[in-house]
């Protein structure tokens, strides 16, 4: 605040406790008395609202502050993937030899295997053919012959292969329709070979066959009369697996 206003009032002060000790050329030309003299200033006023707040200021120039403590520990992530397969562990020990009746065991399998053998005559009686120690017999569908060998190992078993009249009799009986038979010549034209791989020791061709009139004729099938015929292996025939007893 200026200090002229409380000069002023100072002045006024002393001229109205005084008023014939001050000299005031001014006012005595134009007015006698106090009375005319200028009114006198009041006192200040209260402080006023704070103003707007103001810009942030410029960092200041003092140290940085240590580093604070770290925070709290965060929420589990998700699991991860799972890790390989640790090594075999050791072998175990030998358990203990099981508490069972041997007779009753013996006796039990005895049962079992002539009731296996009852079954299988029943089948002999149409399905299956026997010739020596090979069975023949039908799946009672017709496939390709991939299928047929694919069908044939899945019960242990290989497609039909005769190795003597007798057994292409016994194969032949096995089903009414044309039938797929373990030979073909699909490693090297014209050399027909068993399943094994191994060249035939016996042949019942048809006259004229194997022919291989329609290109690719490289798996041959039984005809009605037990000749052989070479045919296309994607046709569809018969299947007829052995099984060695
Ligand atoms: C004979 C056979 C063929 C085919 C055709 C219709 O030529 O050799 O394999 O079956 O007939
Ligand atoms: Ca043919």
């Amino acid at each position: 605040m200026s200090p002229f206003p409380s000069a002023l009032l100072l002045l006024s002060v002393m001229q109205a406790t005084n008023p014939e000790t001050i000299v005031n050329e001014d006012a005595q030309k134009t007015c006698p008395a106090i009375a005319c003299c200028p009114g006198l200033n009041g006192f200040p006023g209260k402080d006023g609202r704070d103003g707007a707040k103001g810009e942030k200021g410029d960092p200041g120039e003092g140290l940085r502050g240590i580093q604070g403590p770290p925070g709290k520990v965060g929420p589990p992530g998700p699991p991860g993937l799972r890790g390989i397969s640790g090594p075999m562990g050791p072998k175990g020990d030998p358990g203990k030899k099981g508490e069972c009746d041997s007779s009753a065991v013996d006796s039990k399998v005895t049962s079992l295997r002539s009731e296996l053998e009852l079954i299988k005559k029943w089948l002999y009686f149409s399905l299956v053919k026997k010739v020596g120690k090979k069975v023949f017999l039908s799946s009672g569908e017709k496939m390709s012959f991939d299928k047929v060998k694919a069908l044939c190992a899945s019960v242990q078993a290989s497609v039909a292969t005769p190795r003597n009249d007798k057994e292409n009799r016994a194969i032949r009986s096995t089903t009414s329709e044309l039938a797929f038979l373990g030979i073909t010549d699909e490693v090297h034209e014209g050399q027909f070979v068993d399943m094994t791989g191994a060249p035939l020791h016996y042949t019942n061709w048809n006259e004229h066959e194997p022919n291989n009139a329609d290109p690719g004729e490289d798996c041959v099938i039984l005809l009605s009369d037990g000749k052989w015929n070479d045919i296309p292996c994607s046709r569809s025939y018969m299947a007829v697996c052995e099984f060695s007893e």
